[in-house]
């Protein structure tokens, strides 16, 4: 237990009526241990989160008593890991409101969505001269399979601008929506910057020229609630992991009669009703998109993260992580010689600074010592980075577990790297 978390809670308790952040910390095991004989403050969430006991005992609880394969089997464990697994489909349905269970599509990651999408979604509308279109502050994974789809097709990437805040330029958006444009990409979230881009605006004028719209919700779902149909994105793609659920499982949700005339992406076991050498009759909507075993233990604890993060009641940890944040921002812009890279409006969880003399990866050395958890470098968004003509910077990245005094030892990391420095 960290002892400058009991000898100062005043903070704590301003939030004690919504979320109850110390009973909240007693249900993620890997909080409470010391790294470099300090107590561990983890602020690498937008990496990737912790996981409470309630997922860890839904993954370990399925491999002890239901493993199985599913859909395929007409004995007992076979059922209850299909009705485990296809019960975790509706509990994503739910959390981010879609409309039928048809239009979840379970995948490893963000990552392998976006490439879904482009592949078996734009890639067959696709002709040389056309265009996409994402933004400056996309993460890799939603600029590079859009660059590998132009290079298989003729087509052109084209970037939506940003500004020294950090947030969208517009003022060019009507221009770079042309009747050549397959695909409007964008992130919800920025992993490296934390802004909250204006995507319902931007999805409306999009689809006022019949654009579809791809969001990228991978670092947004951790912390606000996510409406599908209020926004009207045609695709909205997260990972699990970052949602304090495990790795190698996300999902892809996406408006129904688009998925029902997609072809599939990849073919093999499950994603087909009927196969012979001369035809190959596809499955309906989700399995025609999950094609092999799929990552059941994973779907399964997604779903045991979603009842956990909507227990807390999501708007809650919202409103609390929105407080830690703010925290840290005031307290970080009034140091001398740190820069806050990321000065958007609107943000969630995220800052990413840089100090004064010191490159990056030193600080995150420092803090590791100070048994503080950064992330350090480039946040796969080089882009951002060479807009802002820096290498890397320090990113410290909230979650409802964290407390103000968390934010305290960010403050003294800060200040240790100063002093060794200095
Ligand atoms: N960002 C970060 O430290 P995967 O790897 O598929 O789970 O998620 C990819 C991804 C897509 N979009 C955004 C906005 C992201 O932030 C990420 C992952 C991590 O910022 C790891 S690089």
């Amino acid at each position: 237990m960290d002892p400058r978390l009991r000898e100062d809670d005043k903070y704590s308790n301003e939030h004690s009526d919504m979320l109850d952040i110390q009973k909240i910390r007693q249900d993620f095991p890997i909080l409470h241990q010391q790294v470099n004989e300090r107590p561990l403050v983890y602020l690498d969430n937008a990496a990737s989160s912790q996981k409470p006991i309630q997922v860890i005992d839904a993954v370990a609880d399925y491999y002890r008593k239901d493993n199985a394969n599913v859909h395929r089997g007409v004995h007992r464990l076979s059922q209850r890991a299909t009705d485990a697994y296809e019960a975790s489909r509706s509990k994503v349905r739910n959390f981010v409101n879609a409309q039928s269970d048809k239009e979840i599509v379970f995948v490893r990651g963000a990552t392998e969505a976006v490439n879904l999408i482009a592949q078996s979604f734009v890639r067959p509308k696709l002709n040389a001269g056309d265009e996409i279109l994402i933004s400056h502050m996309e993460h890799h994974a939603n600029i590079v399979p859009w660059q590998m789809l132009c290079e298989q097709t003729g087509a052109k990437l084209n970037v939506i601008p940003m500004n020294l805040e950090g947030e969208l330029d517009l003022s060019t958006f009507d221009e770079l929506l042309t009747d050549k444009t397959k695909i409007l990409a964008v992130g919800h979230v920025s992993n490296a910057l934390g802004t909250i881009n204006p995507i319902k605006d931007m999805i409306a004028k999009a689809h006022a020229k019949d654009i579809p719209v791809l969001i990228d919700g991978a670092q947004a779902v951790p912390h606000m609630e996510v409406d599908v149909q209020d926004l009207d994105c045609d695709f909205y793609v997260f990972s699990g992991h970052k949602m304090f659920a495990p790795t190698g499982i996300g999902a892809l949700y996406g408006k129904q009669d688009l998925l029902e005339a997609m072809p599939p992406w990849q073919g093999g076991g499950d994603m087909i009703l009927s196969v012979s050498f001369e035809h190959t009759q596809y499955n309906e909507l989700p399995y025609k998109f999950e094609a092999g075993t799929p990552h059941i233990a994973g779907a399964i604890g997604l779903g045991a993260a979603i009842d956990y993060m909507q227990g807390l009641g999501i708007a809650n940890l919202a409103q609390y992580e929105h407080d830690l944040l703010v925290a840290a921002t005031e307290k970080v812009s009034a140091m001398d010689g740190v820069r806050i890279i990321g000065t958007a409006k609107e943000k969630a969880s995220v800052l990413s600074f840089m100090i004064e003399g010191v490159h990056p990866h030193d600080v995150g050395t420092i803090f590791d010592q100070q048994g503080v958890a950064i992330r350090t470098g480039h946040h796969c968004a080089q882009p951002v980075m060479q807009f802002f003509g820096i290498p890397a910077t320090a990113r410290a990245s909230f979650a409802f577990y964290n407390t103000m005094e968390e934010v305290d030892a960010l403050v003294m990391s800060i200040q240790k790297v100063q002093e060794l420095f200095a």
